[in-house]
């Protein structure tokens, strides 16, 4: 049975990974109204795994015989002014969820708590791919600045992702 403090912020957790989900899927609906279909694309394969990750932590908790208390999903915004701002906020998130994560692997130490302990690893391994993939899209835009000939380069680059 899981410990109650424990099972209380894995459900935060799920909350968050749900809001990210939710904040990429706005973001790529943001990019397909301006026309950058492969930005949208790479944004869309993002919100799928941050599913993915919610229902990992999700099946985790009813594996360990608990149950995650649901609270509401915060608003994403809806519009950003560039490309580089969006997959600038993109990434803050990202150090925004790695924190989170390593709070939970703080408080599954504490408690002793090491099935959960062990289960996060794969989520603090994960948040290294998770800040370097948004960050080297970040990179590019910059390098790019204001040509559009290298925009639309990097937007068949992200389309690409599988
Ligand atoms: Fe779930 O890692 Fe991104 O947010």
């Amino acid at each position: 049975m899981i410990d109650k403090k424990m099972q209380k912020a894995l459900g935060d957790q799920i909350n968050a990974e749900m809001y990210s989900f939710y904040l990429y899927l706005s973001m790529s609906a943001w990019f397909e109204s301006v026309n950058l279909h492969g930005f949208a694309h790479w944004m869309k394969i993002q919100s799928r795994e941050e599913m993915a990750h919610a229902m990992k932590i999700y099946d985790f908790v009813i594996e360990r015989g608990g149950r995650p208390d649901f609270a509401a999903i915060e608003k994403p915004a809806a519009t950003w002014t560039t490309p580089l701002a969006a997959f600038q906020a993109a990434y803050k998130h990202e150090l925004v969820i790695t924190a989170s994560i390593y709070k939970l692997a703080e408080l599954a130490a504490a408690i002793k708590d090491h099935a959960t302990a062990s289960f996060l690893k794969w989520f603090i391994d994960e948040q290294v791919e998770e800040e370097a993939n948004s960050d080297a899209v970040v990179q590019k835009l910059r390098l790019a600045g204001d040509a559009t000939g290298a925009l639309f380069m990097i937007d068949r680059e992200l389309a690409a992702r599988g």
